[in-house]
């Protein structure tokens, strides 16, 4: 039988954040944007201070103690953070972000005239442009899974499109327009059973929302960012299956990703560190680890069901007002809407006023907005912090925006 998840205190967790304390044109800040980046717990901000302060040195370099630290710190967070998402640590890469871990894959997984890539309608463009390029430079074919009116993916379509020359499969786990949350563990089922194609999962809005376990998913990669799930800028993940990373060429070449350099050939590094070419961000991978330790100490039940209950709430309230919404019902804690005759950014700049962050435009999806038939949307993105009074606030300054237009 399914626990019952815990519920957030979010009022208390609030206090936690210091950038949450921000007043803005004498107005407590509320913050709705934490799909675009989330805020940072104090333990995280900490963590990169101490860093600095106490362990900072290169890290599988340096024979003294103070590097050795160092290494331990940052081996340590990579297998904190691996374990988090099921994977063991060999097979947990670091990079700069999510984009950037897709841009490895486009590099690293060798395409030849005339293979297909799949991707959906719905995908951000760090998941759209480095399969569009790369399909050009290659003479490859890009598909699209479609989207149906409701917001989900047209698994027909995905069915329809997978042949013996799909050779990548690369979907988003959460839109970070609709919010929908796609059925990864069916797609996968679908794209092995009907290709020889690997399955990538773009993790950028799911990972810091609930459980993930690649291996019950069974991706072939998956890619997410660490500030989206409260961690610091500058660190993103990508998960793969050893045998599957130990084929692929590497991305970046330089120091650290070698065994044995001659003046006439290089031997690369083993699991994970062929991909971990040069200086890499140690302090951030440490503070992510951090994150996870915290959302670790809430579960991840009871973030996902704090969102869910947000959500609804929100969604509730916005229908009342007459806002149009794009995407599912059941969703993740995004919600994108449009009110008639009102411009998104005129709505994100009236609500800045009253100290609301949201965040108006394409989203980074315009193809997705072409398919909506809009140019772009207000969007609202819920965390651990966010509380059903700041919803409210954001229903009566919805009301504002509204009367400045009658
Ligand atoms: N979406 C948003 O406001 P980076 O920038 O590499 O950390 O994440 C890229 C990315 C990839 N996939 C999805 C589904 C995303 O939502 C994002 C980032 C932010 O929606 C910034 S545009």
């Amino acid at each position: 039988m399914r626990q019952e998840a815990r519920t957030i205190n979010a009022q208390e967790i609030k206090k936690d954040f210091p950038l949450l304390q921000r007043k803005f044109y004498d107005k407590q800040l509320v913050y709705l944007d934490s799909a675009s980046t989330t805020q940072k717990p104090s333990v995280v901000i900490e963590s990169l201070k101490e860093f600095y302060e106490k362990y900072n040195a290169n890290v599988h370099r340096g024979i003294y103690k103070l590097s050795e630290e160092a290494t331990q710190l940052y081996e340590s967070a990579r297998e904190k953070i691996a374990k988090f998402v099921g994977a063991r640590p060999e097979e947990l890469i670091f990079a700069k972000s999510c984009t950037e871990a897709i841009n490895l894959l486009a590099y690293s997984l060798e395409l030849k005239e005339g293979d297909e890539i799949l991707i959906s309608e719905m995908e951000h463009h760090s998941n759209f442009v480095p399969w569009q390029q790369i399909a050009k430079e290659k003479k490859a074919k890009l598909r699209f899974v479609k989207v149906d009116e409701e917001g989900k993916l047209d698994l027909e379509s995905l069915k329809a499109q997978l042949n013996e020359k799909t050779k990548i499969v690369s979907i988003t786990h959460v839109s970070n327009v609709l919010g929908t949350i796609n059925p990864i563990k069916e797609i996968a089922d679908i794209v092995h059973k009907n290709s020889s194609a690997v399955f990538i999962v773009d993790a950028a809005q799911s990972v810091g929302h609930m459980k993930i376990n690649v291996k019950d998913l069974d991706a072939d990669f998956l890619a997410f960012s660490g500030h989206k799930m409260l961690g610091p800028v500058g660190i993103g993940c990508l998960y793969g299956k050893a045998e599957l990373l130990q084929k692929m060429k590497p991305f970046l070449y330089g120091g650290d990703m070698i065994k044995e350099v001659t003046f006439e050939k290089t031997e690369f590094n083993d699991l994970p560190w062929k991909f971990e070419a040069g200086t890499q961000p140690i302090a951030e991978a440490i503070a992510l680890a951090k994150a996870i330790e915290y959302l670790e100490q809430i579960e991840m039940d009871t973030v996902e069901e704090h969102d869910r209950i947000l959500t609804q709430y929100a969604l509730e309230k916005l229908r009342e007002l007459g806002a149009k919404i794009y995407g599912p019902n059941e969703r993740a804690p995004v919600i994108s809407f449009n009110l008639e005759g009102i411009h998104s950014h005129d709505i994100a700049t009236i609500l800045d006023g009253e100290a609301i962050a949201v965040r108006g435009g394409h989203h980074c999806c315009m193809p997705l907005m072409s398919v909506l038939g809009i140019s772009g949307a207000a969007r609202v993105s819920f965390y651990i912090y966010n509380t059903k009074e700041d919803v409210d606030a954001l229903i009566e300054g919805i009301k504002k925006v509204k009367k400045v237009f009658e």
